[in-house]
């Protein structure tokens, strides 16, 4: 498929996806997130393919917010009836099971912000700004804000970043939680991919594992999160990868992975 919107890359076992709207400091409308379910699905359902990185063009913005333009002269019973943004975390969160990286360029405002929280994790470069400043178009964070930011970075920043729409830098962001590290803007995408690079390299099945294990301690108890993370290591325990991984450290080799 031909994409408009975005660029699809494969860079060896990575996928490099980059939102590609720069006039509109890469806006998200409905064309972007049709391709988007399109290029995450083909990513997720070719086995060459073992971990994928998000980007925005241009070095100002991963993506400053939905496209108001696009949302302006749309009527209540629009955005009730189509379920608008309810496929954002479907596609790419539900039926994504291979991981993918957010690598955040500059702004990261209203869906942007919550389209990067959808990531497995977040790097930032050194511009980065996040924010969900949706209370100045008279709404609110619609993809997961009031959510998924609260969950990284607790109450008090994410009512500050949501009722006074503050954007938070990428220093701050790290030091919230919100990302897991912050590179220079030049050197961004090289680490995002050579971090995708790491995660490749890893035996699949476990991969898919520590991903599930740990978004599951967003959905429940911890007993029943506990629970949850032993059944899976002990089936995990069950796989040739496991026989060869613990093979290859004995003998002080790199492991071959099957991925089963
Ligand atoms: N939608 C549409 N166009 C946009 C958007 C946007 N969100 N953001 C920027 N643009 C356009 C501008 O209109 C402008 O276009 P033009 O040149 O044709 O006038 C171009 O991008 C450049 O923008 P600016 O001239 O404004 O650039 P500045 O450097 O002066 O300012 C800012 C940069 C601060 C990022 C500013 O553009 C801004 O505040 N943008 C809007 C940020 C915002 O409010 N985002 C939230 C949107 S609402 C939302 O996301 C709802 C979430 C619900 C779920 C979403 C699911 C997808």
């Amino acid at each position: 498929m031909s994409y408009e919107t975005i660029l699809v890359e494969q860079r060896g076992a990575v996928t490099l996806i980059t939102l590609n709207r720069p006039k509109s400091l890469n806006a998200l409308n409905s064309q972007v997130l049709e391709e988007l379910i399109v290029a995450f699905g083909a990513y997720e359902a070719d086995p060459s393919q073992r971990c994928a990185v998000l980007t925005g063009s241009g070095e100002k913005a991963f993506a400053a917010g939905a496209d108001i333009k696009e949302m302006a002269d749309k009527a209540a019973t629009d955005f009730y009836t189509g379920d608008f943004f309810s496929r954002w975390t479907s596609h790419l969160v539900k039926t994504t099971r291979k991981p993918w990286i957010a690598a955040v360029n500059g702004f990261a405002l209203g869906g942007g912000c919550e389209l990067a929280m959808m990531a497995d994790f977040i790097i930032a470069s050194e511009n980065a700004k996040f924010g969900q400043p949706e209370i100045k178009l008279g709404v609110a964070p619609g993809m997961g804000g009031s959510q998924r930011l609260t969950r990284a970075v607790g109450k008090a920043k994410a009512m500050d970043m949501c009722l006074t729409s503050r954007m938070m830098d990428a220093v701050e962001a790290e030091r919230s939680g919100l990302v897991s590290r912050v590179v220079p803007l030049a050197s961004l995408i090289d680490e995002a991919v050579a971090a995708a690079e790491a995660i490749a390299a890893m035996p699949p099945v476990a991969t898919i594992a520590n991903k599930e294990m740990v978004n599951a301690a967003f959905e429940m108890t911890l007993d029943q999160g506990l629970l949850f993370e032993r059944r899976v290591f002990q089936i995990l325990t069950a796989t040739e990868d496991k026989a060869e991984g613990m093979a290859a450290f004995i003998e002080k080799r790199p492991g071959v992975w099957k991925g089963r």
